[in-house]
């Protein structure tokens, strides 16, 4: 069983002196403090300013039995804001200040955001540059075409399926000029797009609504995970999250830290106790609350690729033991700036985590953005989020328009 501790305010207790009254998460569950050591992640943020860390290894049972575990509390409204410039990028902003590691605005739903952080793909930048001069209408533009393509990495097979089907049209004479070729290439890679356009839906009778997030170390699940909370809690929905990355310390305080930042609740045991456990206990308590959502995070990487896989099936067990219909969804964050490796994350993670949809960060900047596609069309997993930024409200339901606008606007200027 979880137990709950209230912290008092500053003023009513030294950091030691916690009142361990049972409560409910409606009264503000609150951190089970540990001493503090360190900071998040070598961010220069000190632990015991956001959240605490225990070191608290619990037993790996199949079916975890009760184990001490923590709720960090959603964020003191006495504690002081943390200044702007202290984060790392990945946190999520202090309240009130702007978020520090994204001093650009945010991707806003409208085109004109998605276009801001996408016109610096290298396939945007690419197909600029080689269609500024109104080339002519030959096999070299295809060939050079194709080159982009790859470059951009949409991948060897969807780059040849794309240049056999236009060179067809070419020769057909179906395009007027090199500008019509252009628009016609749009529209191919938009339609690659439509079979993974479709959006998470959170299935409102379900409580909660258990989400897992996996993917390789770095690539943004935690960061991911902030900026989706905030997007659901935003919405009017319960969300708590679930400290799944036991490997490191510093992954249990930065999940803690957007927690507190976002003011919901975050169940954690601490570096070294088993995931499955730790996600189990939350699962359960989120029940028994009737919560709307659960985000449970996971480790990007343990001592083997192959501990990572059968801890993720094992996550998989333990939580279908409570609720056979959890996980609702298991996304897998793919950082797109890994190009061609990403379709061999997802082919390994599919098998072993059963993932049911993707979220493509660091889009934003010089990714190649053509991974999106060559994700597509070897996948057909839906691509439910793209990250556009570093930023707290960087997270956007994936729009192919938006998305094709962004990297190929209809006129393209040299
Ligand atoms: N530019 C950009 N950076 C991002 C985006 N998403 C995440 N990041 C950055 O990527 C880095 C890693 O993010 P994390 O969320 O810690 O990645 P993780 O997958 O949880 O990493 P591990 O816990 O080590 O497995 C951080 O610096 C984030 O700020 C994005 O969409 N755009
Ligand atoms: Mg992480």
């Amino acid at each position: 069983m979880l137990r709950f501790f209230r912290k008092k305010p500053p003023s009513e207790q030294p950091a030691k002196d916690q009142d361990k009254t049972a409560m409910s998460p409606a009264d503000v569950p609150a951190a089970e403090t540990a001493s503090p050591t360190g900071d998040i992640a070598g961010t220069g943020i000190p632990v015991e300013e956001s959240a605490a860390a225990t070191t608290q290894p619990a037993a790996a049972p199949e079916v975890p039995a009760a184990v001490a575990a923590q709720v960090t509390a959603p964020a003191d409204p006495t504690a002081p804001a943390r200044p702007a410039t202290a984060g790392k990028p990945g946190d999520p902003p202090a309240a009130g200040a702007a978020p520090a590691a994204a001093p650009s605005p945010p991707a806003t739903d409208s085109r004109s955001g998605w276009r801001n952080r996408l016109s610096g793909s290298s396939l945007g930048v690419g197909l600029r540059a080689l269609f500024s001069g109104n080339p002519a209408l030959d096999e070299n533009l295809l060939e050079e075409l194709e080159t982009a393509l790859i470059t951009a990495d949409v991948g060897i097979t969807a780059s040849t399926e794309l240049i056999d089907q236009l060179r067809t049209q070419m020769r057909a004479r179906a395009y007027a000029d090199s500008t019509a070729l252009l628009a016609d290439l749009r529209q191919r890679l938009r339609a690659l797009l439509d079979p993974v356009a479709r959006p998470l839906a959170i299935d409102g009778k379900a409580r909660p609504f258990a989400i897992l997030v996996v993917g390789v170390n770095g690539v943004g699940k935690t960061t991911s995970i902030g900026k989706l909370a905030r997007r659901l809690h935003g919405d009017g929905r319960s969300v708590v999250l679930a400290a799944g990355d036991t490997f490191r310390a510093a992954a249990v305080a930065q999940l803690q830290t957007w927690g507190q930042r976002l003011d919901i609740p975050v169940y954690s045991q601490g570096q070294g106790a088993d995931s499955a456990s730790v996600i189990f206990d939350a699962l359960q308590a989120a029940r028994s609350r009737g919560q709307n959502v659960l985000i449970a995070d996971t480790a990007g990487r343990l001592h083997t690729q192959a501990g990572l896989m059968d801890e993720l099936a094992k996550i998989r067990r333990v939580m279908a033991k409570l609720d056979p219909d959890t996980p609702h969804e298991v996304l897998q964050v793919i950082d797109a700036t890994t190009g061609q490796n990403a379709v061999s994350q997802v082919r390994q993670f599919r098998e072993a985590a059963g993932v049911t949809g993707l979220v493509v960060t660091k889009l934003d900047g010089s990714a190649k953005g053509g991974v999106v596609f060559a994700l597509a069309r070897e996948f057909n997993l839906p691509i439910r989020y793209i990250g556009l930024g570093e930023g707290a409200d960087d997270l956007q339901v994936f729009d192919p328009d938006a998305f094709i606008d962004g990297l190929l606007p209809e006129r393209l200027e040299g």
